[in-house]
């Protein structure tokens, strides 16, 4: 096999955000640009060489030239063995229970993750460390270090490698797997909830389920262990074939993306009692009930108030840890458990060495993701056969659960306002702006609400003493509310700012308004402490979750 060096000069912005490198189909398509940041990738995990990588992807477009472009570059890398999944596909946590289940040296997800695919949208890759975890900041670091300065890479001249079959190839000393991308991972889930309990959920028609898969990598997976593993009815997957564009939609599960899903559940008659959606990659869930959204942030104190319920959690909780902007609710359920609680900057990294230390069982962000030590991401359908266990276990509905634990631990209303696409000169300002005026707003009174804390929120990680810094202007209410602003790390054009709204009620009888109303107070001292509408330009947000 020959192997080529090519002469290359280096791309400008090839910096990992939040999740991996995220940019426009058409900026992935210029020469060399994948390649670059390939070369960069291998150039900084040294552990590579001689050694197994996993690949694959959420099925988007421009997945399928990547993954040979990247086949061909790991032989020429001397990259002993590499397992992709068949079609290409893989999601985000089965690439991460992949690695720790064949002892990787690490793996390469394609994935722009939530954002649009098809030609005119994102692509985007992400590489996992032996854990099974996202790059922490220092690889990513060094990764784009290496891309301002590439001047060569080195690719095999080979076929294209067939992925249809599960079947094994050589490319010149290189070993290529076509692997079954659903197996490995339906397996760990088994091992985790009572599948035989759920089971007999579906079978007696106790309980019905929609999962709305929008077009992306969940469908096979879901189809799998929903309706044929867990007998749930055949058509209880809704938009289970991934498409390269996410079916022309907008692979989000949240209110205002999963349309389909919520417009059903909200239906007066023959409603299923359970519904939920994931992302593109997998990594994400939106649990909802009959005309009942539960709030991601609540969610995950849920789980963590119900773990000893569920057969891989029953041995007990050693921790939890949520990202900043992600609601208080977990914290209240820690407090009484006795357990630790971290909180994390935005972005699944943060928890890989809390995970590997042993420090916290649970995680989870606002942004519609949770997970366990079970695999080193957010697991979209491990939340879902969660919840599901939970309902075996419960015999009460979404709406009732929740409720009921408002009523134990309080309710932390939330919200969180996104104006996007705003230009980045304007969301710098904004927050450096806040940033100056932080330290003077504390003491402050805004009408019944008084200003306990605003700063800079800055990250020491307990485990190997790194420390990240800005990572979100953050103000505490002496009622315990907060606000949170930061600029999003995964969009492809101009800043998106996020603002995040919290209020606890511990009162049940003011447990029923809606989040809105019960927010608009502090959405309003939000905008007329950052000057959101008058800086942006804007009336209101692009999108509420
Ligand atoms: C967003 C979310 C964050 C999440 C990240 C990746 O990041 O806020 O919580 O970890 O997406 O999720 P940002 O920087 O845009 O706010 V995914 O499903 O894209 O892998
Ligand atoms: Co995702």
């Amino acid at each position: 096999m020959n192997i080529k060096k090519i002469k290359t000069t280096p791309h400008e912005g090839q910096k990992p955000g939040t999740s991996g490198l995220r940019k426009k189909v058409t900026v992935f398509q210029q020469p060399h640009y994948l390649e670059n940041f390939v070369q960069s990738i291998f150039n900084t995990a040294t552990g590579l060489k001689n050694n197994l990588l996993i690949l694959g992807g959420d099925g988007r477009y421009y997945n399928k030239p990547a993954i040979q472009t990247i086949l061909k570059m790991a032989a020429a890398h001397g990259i002993k063995q590499v397992m992709v999944g068949q079609h290409g596909f893989l999601s985000t946590p089965a690439v991460s229970c992949v690695i720790r289940k064949y002892n990787a040296a690490g793996g390469i997800i394609l994935s722009a993750s939530h954002n649009p695919g098809g030609v005119d949208g994102d692509f985007g890759i992400k590489f996992n460390i032996s854990n099974g975890g996202p790059a922490p900041t220092s690889f990513t670091d060094a990764t784009y270090e290496c891309s301002k300065t590439i001047s060569e890479y080195a690719i095999a001249e080979a076929d294209d490698i067939p992925l249809d079959n599960l079947q094994s190839y050589q490319l010149g000393d290189m070993q290529v797997s076509v692997i079954d991308p659903v197996s490995d991972y339906a397996e760990m889930m088994m091992g985790l909830f009572d599948f035989k309990k759920i089971k007999s959920l579906f079978t007696s028609g106790e309980l019905s389920i929609c999962f709305d898969a929008m077009h992306a990598i969940t469908g096979p997976y879901a189809k799998e262990i929903f309706e044929k593993q867990l007998s749930a009815a055949v058509g209880s997957v809704i938009n289970g074939i991934p498409s390269e564009n996410f079916g022309g939609g907008h692979p989000d599960p949240n209110l205002a993306h999963a349309k389909e899903l919520v417009e059903i559940l909200n239906s007066d008659s023959n409603a299923p009692d359970f519904g939920a959606a994931s992302d593109g990659d997998g990594d994400r869930n939106m649990i909802i009930g009959q005309k009942f959204f539960v709030n991601p942030s609540d969610s995950l104190a849920i789980m963590t108030a119900n773990a000893n319920l569920i057969p891989g959690y029953s041995r007990g909780i050693n921790g939890v840890a949520r990202s900043l902007p992600t609601s208080r609710a977990v914290d209240k359920v820690a407090d009484k458990l006795g357990i630790d609680c971290y909180e994390t900057p935005t972005g699944w990294k943060y928890f890989g060495n809390l995970l590997d230390d042993k420090r916290i069982t649970l995680c989870g962000e606002e942004s519609f993701g949770s997970g366990s030590d079970h695999i080193r991401e957010k697991d979209g359908l491990w939340a879902v056969l969660f919840w599901l266990n939970l309902l075996a276990e419960k015999q009460q509905s979404v709406e009732a659960i929740t409720r009921s634990h408002w009523k134990i631990y309080g309710r932390h209303y939330y919200s969180r306002h996104d104006y996007e696409a705003i230009d980045s000169e304007v969301a710098n300002s904004l927050i450096e702006n806040l940033r100056t005026i932080s330290s003077s707003l504390t003491g402050k009174e805004f009408g019944n609400y008084k200003i306990t804390l605003c700063d800079d929120f800055s990250y020491n990680d307990p485990v190997d003493s790194s420390v990240s810094s800005n990572q979100g202007i953050r103000i505490l209410f002496d009622d315990e509310s907060r606000i949170v602003f930061r600029l999003s790390g995964t969009g492809t054009e101009g800043a998106t700012l996020r603002v995040y709204i919290e209020k606890y009620e511990s009162d049940a009888s003011l447990h029923d308004m809606p989040t809105q109303t019960a927010l608009a107070e502090l959405i309003a001292i939000a905008d007329s402490i950052a000057e959101i509408k008058t800086r942006c330009q804007r009336d209101s947000p692009d999108v509420i979750t």
